[in-house]
């Protein structure tokens, strides 16, 4: 608890900072996934409010030439949310004397910060909490935002919990239980445990079922035919005249049935699964007005869709509070994007292998670049694939390598760590790479690609066998 109060202190010194600087020029830059999205709209909303003179820039790259670039807008203060720790050094070299770099990230150091009072770094991972389950940047912009206002806008509260769920971290403890609490008390977020197929309750219940590709289901996720098959066998309606049921309709004795039929499913495609394993806990958000986005979950999804079809504006925009026409193209968005993910799935499925416990998709001409965390995330939740570390690679538009991966919890809680894994290989390719213990990135030039898959691979299967004699001995 007490690294908790340190960061909790380190936020609201941050705050302070900010309105002491709320006169000068800002520039903000935000990460294009749906918590630097949340953060960055969290940030859009307080600068707005506050009648601060700002721009805003998204990037979905995160390489060193994007920080150099960006350092060169013109401004006093430079804000960043979700990203900057992996890139301390280019900060430390394009922040002036007299101008100021506030950074709120939660991915792992490579290097200590730098001593300049010009440089205010906040994250969890300078307080020994593990930034990857605990303290993302959305729950910091919205403590920061919280902290800086005094007019009880506990909307900020809200788009935290939507960061914390899509970045898929823990509510036990920690920050983030800090800020349910404080959501909860303030009546702006309730918590809800259900079945994960029955997340977006607004959606008609086949859709619902096929959408849902957290956990994935192997021949479920993405496949109305399956979805609708399924729920015929069981007599469930689909329909209620001419309009389609949607989940929030479903009966108790519906909702077990569905439930039970979709566990069979599973252990049929040779996962081992009780229906237990499909429970969740979902945050609702009863002053939402719009039902898609009363959800935390279903909130995130709309956010991730943005940042991957190439609209990040319009994630922010949504984040930030803007409803209406921003509400009604995104909802087009995320038809689009749960198809093209369905697709890049069943082409993984097809191609990927397991060498000693790490998947391996070698996704290089079939997943597009912006998919490749999705991909990531949705196999690391996949029952099959439980347990696995997954390695996804891709192309990126220059013709490099992109590398995403996810571990299991019980593996990072033993010493492995992604972030190092991929910052160590990346480097010495050429490239760079870093991230969570759980979940991290990289990009290699196209000289070193198999190089690098076959590398990353084995210092994968090391790390694996060496945790495994450790427990043996
Ligand atoms: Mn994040």
């Amino acid at each position: 608890m007490k690294n908790v109060q340190r960061l909790i202190d380190s936020l609201q010194d941050a705050a302070k900072l900010l309105l002491d600087l709320r006169e000068e020029r800002f520039a903000f830059l935000t990460h294009y996934d749906a918590d630097g999205l949340s953060s960055g709209g969290i940030m859009l909303r307080s600068a707005v409010r506050m009648n601060m003179d700002f721009c805003f820039r998204i990037t979905a790259d995160l390489t060193r030439q994007d920080f150099q670039d960006f350092l060169r807008t013109s401004a006093d203060v430079y804000l960043f949310t979700d990203l900057g720790t992996g890139h301390l050094d280019a900060v430390d070299a394009g922040i002036p004397d007299g101008k100021t770099a506030l950074i709120l990230d939660h991915h792992q150091l490579q290097h200590p910060p730098p001593e300049r009072d010009e440089i205010v770094l906040v994250n969890p991972e300078l307080h020994d909490i593990d930034g990857g389950r605990d303290g993302c940047a959305a729950v910091l912009a919205a403590l920061l935002a919280f902290f800086m206002t005094d007019d009880n806008d506990s909307y900020p509260l809200r788009l935290g919990v939507v960061g914390m769920v899509a970045d898929m971290q823990k509510a036990d403890d920690g920050v983030n239980r800090f800020l349910l609490d404080l959501a909860e008390k303030e009546g702006t977020v309730k918590r809800r445990t259900d079945f994960a197929f029955f997340r977006l309750a607004n959606a008609p219940i086949h859709k619902a079922l096929c959408w849902t590709d957290t956990p994935y289901i192997p021949d479920l996720s993405g496949r109305e035919d399956t979805a609708v098959s399924l729920l015929s066998s069981q007599g469930i309606s689909l329909r209620d005249g001419n309009r389609w049921r949607t989940v929030s309709e479903l009966t108790q004795e519906e909702k077990e049935q569905i439930v039970r039929v979709v566990v069979e499913h599973t252990a049929s495609k040779g996962a081992k699964i009780r229906s237990s394993d499909f429970m969740e806990t979902t945050y609702v958000f009863p002053d939402e007005a719009e039902s898609s986005l009363a959800v935390a979950h279903e909130f995130g999804s709309l956010l991730n869709a943005c940042g991957r079809m190439r609209r990040a504006e319009l994630g922010l925009l949504l984040a930030a509070g803007s409803r209406g026409e921003v509400l009604l193209e995104v909802s087009k968005l995320v038809e689009e994007k749960r198809a093209k993910v369905a697709a890049q799935l069943e082409e993984a499925r097809k191609s990927f292998y397991v060498r000693e416990g790490v998947m391996v998709v070698d996704g290089r001409r079939f997943i597009d670049e912006n998919f490749a965390g999705t991909v990531s995330t949705v196999l690391s939740k996949s029952p099959v694939h439980h347990g696995q570390v997954i390695l996804i690679f891709t192309d990126t538009a220059d013709g490099g390598l992109k590398v995403s991966s996810r571990a299991p919890v019980p593996l990072t809680d033993q010493g492995f760590n992604l972030g190092r894994i991929l910052s160590k290989v990346a480097t010495k390719l050429g490239g760079e790479g870093g991230g969570h213990k759980m979940a991290a990135g990289a990009t290699i030039p196209s000289e070193n690609a198999e190089t690098a898959i076959e590398q990353i691979t084995q210092v994968c299967v090391e790390e694996l066998a060496r945790i495994e004699a450790e427990n043996a001995g």
